[in-house]
Parts: C-alpha cells; sequence; structure tokens
C-alpha cells in the first residue's frame, strides 16, 4: 500500500495557507488544515480543494496549547507548516499584545507540543518568518544580515526565529525559518497594499462613482513575489537533509507608488501625478478624474523603507528560483480583481429583480 506523507498547516485559511495546501495536494500529501473557530464562512479561498479526499479541516488556535498538541498528536503529521499569525503589520501597532501573542508565542506552543509528544526527531517544522525583522537594514538583505525590527509584528516574528533555531540546537529538531520578502497573489488579503490597490482600481474601471483610492506611504519599497512560488520555496527547504534558514525573494524592488501606476496601466489608464506629501494626487490624464489621494491615517509609527532579497542562498542550496515577474504579478492581480467586480455585479444584478425568469 502506497504511504502518503502528510502535513499539518496552521493558518490555513489565509493566502499561503490555500496555495501551499493546493501545491502539497498535488504532491500526493495528506493535508490536515487548522483555522481559527468562525460563526461565519472563512474558507473561501479553500473552495476547489474542500471537497478533496486528502485534504480535512480542524478548528485550533495558536492560543491554545493543549488543543495543537491534540491536533498533533491525532494528526500525526511529517511536516508542520506554521503559517498562521496576525500578518498586518500596521495592526500590529494597534494590537501589539495579541500580535505577540500569536506570532511569537504560537511558534513556542507548536514547538513545546511536538517536543512533549516525543515527536521531536520525526517531524520537520517551518515557521514563517520574515523580511520584516530586516526592518531598515540596509539592502539586499540576506540570511547575515543584521536583523532591526521595527513593528511589533517583526519583533514578535524574531522572537520565533531564533526560538525556531534555539530548538533545532538545543532538541536537534528539523525545524527551519523560511525569511520571506513579500508575496503576493488573487487571494491576497484586502488589507494588504497590492490587493487594495488591484480592488480599487478594478472598482474605478467599472464604476464612475467607485470611491477614490486612498493610500498611505507611496515612497516604500518592497520585494513582491508571487505566493505561489514562495510556498513551493517552503516546502523545499524541508524537502532537504539538513534543516536551515533561507531568504525568499525576487531580488527587485518597486515603490508602492510604481505598483499604483502599474496597475492603473493594466486596466488601460495612465496617470498622471501631482503635489507632494499628504498633498500629493494622481489624476487620469485623459479625463482628468481624480483616481489616487493620499490618507495620512494610513502612515505607520515607523515604516521600513526599502527591501531587497539577496535569495542567494536558495538558489545555490534549494535549487529555488521564483517564475513570476512583477508586471505579470500586477497584471493577474489586475485581472483577477476586474473578474470578482463584473461577478459582484452581475449578482446584484440578479438579486435586484433584474432576473427575468423568476420576476
Ligand atoms: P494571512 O493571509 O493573513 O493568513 C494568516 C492566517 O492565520 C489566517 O488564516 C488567519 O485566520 C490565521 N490566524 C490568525 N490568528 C490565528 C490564531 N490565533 N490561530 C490560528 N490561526 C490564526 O497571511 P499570509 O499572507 O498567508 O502569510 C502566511 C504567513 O507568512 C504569516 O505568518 C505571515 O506573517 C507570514 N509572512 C507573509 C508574507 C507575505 O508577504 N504574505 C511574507 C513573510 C511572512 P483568520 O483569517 O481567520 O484571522
Ligand atoms: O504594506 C505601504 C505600507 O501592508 C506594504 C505582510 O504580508 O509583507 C507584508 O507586510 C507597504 C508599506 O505589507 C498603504 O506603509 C501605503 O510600506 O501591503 P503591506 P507589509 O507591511 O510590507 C511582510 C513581508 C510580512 O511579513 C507581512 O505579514 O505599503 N502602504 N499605503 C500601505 N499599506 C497598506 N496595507 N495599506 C495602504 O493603504
Amino acid at each position: 500500500m502506497q504511504v502518503h506523507p502528510s502535513a499539518l498547516i496552521t493558518g490555513i485559511t489565509g493566502q499561503d495557507g490555500a496555495h501551499l495546501a493546493e501545491f502539497l495536494l498535488g504532491r500526493g500529501y495528506v493535508v490536515h488544515g487548522v483555522r481559527l473557530y468562525s460563526a461565519t464562512d472563512d474558507t473561501q479561498r479553500l473552495r476547489d480543494i474542500l471537497d478533496h479526499p486528502c485534504f480535512h479541516l480542524h478548528i485550533g488556535d495558536l492560543n491554545d496549547g493543549g488543543a495543537l498538541a491534540r491536533l498533533i498528536r491525532d494528526c500525526a503529521p511529517n511536516e508542520i507548516y506554521n503559517l498562521a499569525a496576525q500578518s498586518h503589520v500596521h495592526a500590529s501597532f494597534k494590537v501589539p499584545e495579541a500580535t505577540a501573542q500569536i506570532n511569537a508565542l504560537g511558534p513556542l506552543r507548536l514547538l513545546e507540543a511536538v517536543r512533549v509528544l516525543g515527536r521531536e526527531h520525526d517531524i520537520k517544522f517551518y515557521q514563517a518568518s520574515s523580511s520584516e525583522m530586516f526592518g531598515n537594514a540596509p539592502a539586499p538583505q540576506n540570511e547575515n544580515t543584521p536583523f532591526a525590527p521595527c513593528s511589533p509584528y517583526a519583533a514578535a516574528k524574531l522572537y520565533a526565529y531564533w526560538l525556531v533555531r534555539n530548538y533545532r540546537d538545543a532538541y536537534g529538531m528539523f525545524a527551519c525559518n523560511g525569511i520571506l520578502f513579500n508575496h503576493e497573489s488573487a487571494l491576497r488579503g484586502q488589507e494588504f497594499v497590492t490587493q487594495k490597490i488591484a480592488r480599487g482600481v478594478a472598482a474605478l474601471a467599472s464604476d464612475r462613482d467607485a470611491p477614490v483610492l486612498a493610500l498611505g506611504n507611496l515612497n516604500s519599497r518592497r520585494d513582491w513575489g508571487d505566493a505561489r512560488d514562495y510556498v513551493r520555496g517552503m516546502w523545499m527547504m524541508l524537502q532537504r537533509d539538513t534543516p536551515d534558514d533561507y531568504v525568499l525573494g525576487t531580488g527587485q524592488s518597486h515603490s508602492v507608488r510604481d505598483f499604483v501606476n502599474a496597475a492603473f496601466d493594466a486596466a488601460g489608464f495612465s496617470l498622471t501625478w501631482a503635489g507632494i506629501g499628504v498633498g500629493e494626487t494622481a489624476r487620469c490624464s485623459r479625463t482628468g478624474r481624480l483616481l489616487v489621494r493620499i490618507d495620512p491615517s494610513l502612515f505607520r509609527p515607523t515604516e521600513v523603507n526599502n527591501l531587497i532579497a539577496d535569495a542567494t542562498k536558495a538558489r545555490t542550496i534549494l535549487g529555488w528560483t521564483p517564475e513570476t515577474d512583477f508586471q505579470t504579478l500586477v497584471r493577474d492581480m489586475i485581472v483577477a480583481a476586474m473578474d470578482d467586480v463584473s461577478h459582484a455585479r452581475r449578482d446584484d444584478h440578479w438579486a435586484n429583480g433584474n432576473n427575468a425568469r423568476f420576476a
């Protein structure tokens, strides 16, 4: 009888959870996804795999160590991918303690559960570490760059990063940190800047009365890649014979303003920028329609200015390279956002009594 490898993924309802689950199912894994209890349906990103015979959903919470231990005991996974987090950097300034509970102590609870169950030598562990841990360290950043976190989110992630290294050294666990730079997709949460821009542009392109796109700091630069490339990299880290930490990123950085320009361009608008600072705006070059403005409440108390990955180690040792470039990523996100907008308009149309068959 063929034995399938199995994986337990926390944060299954998030962007990476959904992409990783699909990737692992495609490789013959049995996948156990852990989601928070929710009174509403939070499984939209999983709709294509919910009925897969090798996919199982479980309720769990990184704030509940006992529940995590029972899940690990019952699912007996070969690999654990800890993707669950309070993942929004700006929100972490508003809920720093909750962020630390989930992002710092959550991984501790998982690692302790593995150890207490006596499975530290047969479970491989992946921790979702972040380029935010570099803060404003000079670019490009790699595994040897000193960390300088500048948000409660990044500080909590750094605690977890060191914990993973410590459990590797102290208990011989196969535990890896993937230090991932920003990665996006059509499944990206709507509060992150790329998806906010994609959705905002799609709305403006299809509706003359859509709200102007309000943004914060347009000057910060990020190394944006495609989430599907990055979940493949996570898996590759756990297929090695020895555990280690790896940076994943494209090596290209763009400003938020670059992203805005590329997104409007993909939707057929060309922009004319005017003003400076919080008075900066962008208008449609052809019609003069106001499309972008600045909202000062979206600025963060401290900002990470420029992230660029040096992913030489992942390229050399894992053989990992990203396959999607910036322009393709932006275009794919715009196409998906336009599609969603037109579906929503069609649903509204029928819901408003325009369906002749049921009138
Ligand atoms: P995401 O879409 O925000 O997903 C995070 C998931 O964690 C959501 O499913 C969320 O559930 C869940 N979660 C939150 N609190 C939890 C708790 N107490 N217990 C269990 N689950 C909980 O984030 P993502 O973009 O997929 O990122 C995945 C991981 O990679 C995160 O750890 C993130 O910090 C890290 N990371 C992301 C990037 C990136 O660019 N995407 C880069 C570097 C690192 P709800 O939605 O129900 O709250
Ligand atoms: O912000 C600026 C903002 O929230 C990107 C998470 O996945 O990647 C992500 O963190 C930049 C920042 O992502 C708006 O100030 C301007 O400079 O999309 P973001 P992030 O903070 O880089 C890292 C690697 C993670 O680990 C995190 O989990 O865009 N920005 N205007 C804005 N950002 C948002 N969200 N909204 C705006 O209106």
